[in-house]
């Protein structure tokens, strides 16, 4: 094991950019939840990959923001966590952003580490943006190199495992090999059904939704999960219900179904709406929801 290389490498990037989806492509797991809406991440997320000379232990964060309520000083909290303990940083940028905002962010980082700066969604980028952002980039001593990326059709993937491993240090594996997450399965039900708030309903509501999974219990032959699904005001829980309870029906089906896919067994799934007056500014729930 001599020659083998270990370490921690965090995924950073404004809300949107792709890092869900990058770190469930490269582990091939559907891990962290991904919507088309910013800030769907709301906490660090460990995904290990181990291959045969090397272990990367990467760390989905939420995307980096202006605090408004305390639930986003939270999700701040979380990325200067993951800052802290990582190897190698991947700034990871969508093609279509502002090249000066992202830029700005990168240069907040301390250079303490070295940074890959990745730039995604090149499915939906022209040539001469690539450009424009590469020799942005190249006037910046810390950013070490730049990958262009599909994270959504695992363009480049390889490429960008490649330049990562160049700058672990030598080290053992930190996790057994079979190690996939240090997450437990109740928080991955949870964010499966909170992905499906993003989904499903309008604008705003899926920020004041919180989902907890209160019973998880594996029976002789399926899995039954109980769920709150906790909102702000009384309005959003009538949103949330629907008519004749048509909304909380879909969302508990779609769930059910992603959720059988992820523990590969039959699940009994029952969800519960509740109300929670501002509880994204109140410490206790925000304990209590896990954030
Ligand atoms: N076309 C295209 N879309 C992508 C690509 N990567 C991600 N997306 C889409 O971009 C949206 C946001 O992806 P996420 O992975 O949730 O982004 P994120 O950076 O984790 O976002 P937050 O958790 O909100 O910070 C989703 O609709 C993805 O399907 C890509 O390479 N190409
Ligand atoms: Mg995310």
């Amino acid at each position: 094991m001599n020659d083998f290389k270990s370490g921690f490498v965090g995924i950073f990037g404004r809300p949107n950019a792709g890092k869900s989806t990058l770190l469930n492509g490269i582990l091939n797991e559907k891990l962290a939840i991904v919507s088309p809406k910013a800030q769907t991440t709301r906490n660090r997320i460990l995904g290990i990959l181990t291959e045969k000379n090397y272990q990367i232990v990467f760390s989905d964060t939420p995307g980096i923001l202006k605090s408004n309520y305390k639930l986003h000083e939270r999700m701040l909290k979380e990325i200067d966590q993951v800052k802290q303990g990582t190897d190698v940083i991947l700034f990871i940028m969508d093609v279509k952003d502002s090249i000066e905002e992202n830029i700005d962010l990168v240069k907040q980082f301390s250079s303490k580490h070295p940074i890959l700066m990745i730039i995604n969604k090149i499915d939906q980028g022209n040539q001469d943006k690539i450009k424009q952002i590469k020799e942005a980039c190249l006037k910046i001593d810390k950013i070490k190199s730049v990958v262009e990326i599909s994270a959504l059709n695992k363009t480049n993937i390889d490429t960008l495992l490649h330049e990562i491993v160049t700058y672990l240090p030598a080290m053992p594996p930190y996790y057994d090999a079979d190690t996939l997450t240090d997450k437990p399965m109740r928080f991955f039900v949870a964010e499966l059904i909170r992905e499906k708030l993003f989904f499903l309903l309008n604008e705003e509501l899926p920020y004041h939704a919180a989902v907890i999974v209160r019973q998880y219990e594996e029976k002789n032959t399926l899995t039954k999960i109980v769920a709150d699904i906790v909102v702000s005001r009384e309005t959003q829980k009538a949103i949330i219900i629907g008519k004749n309870g048509s909304m909380i029906k879909e969302i508990g089906q779609k769930s059910r179904e992603d959720i059988e896919k992820f523990i590969d067994r039959k699940v009994f799934l029952e969800l519960h709406v509740k109300v929670r007056k501002d509880w994204r500014n109140n410490d206790l729930y925000l304990k209590e929801y896990g954030y």
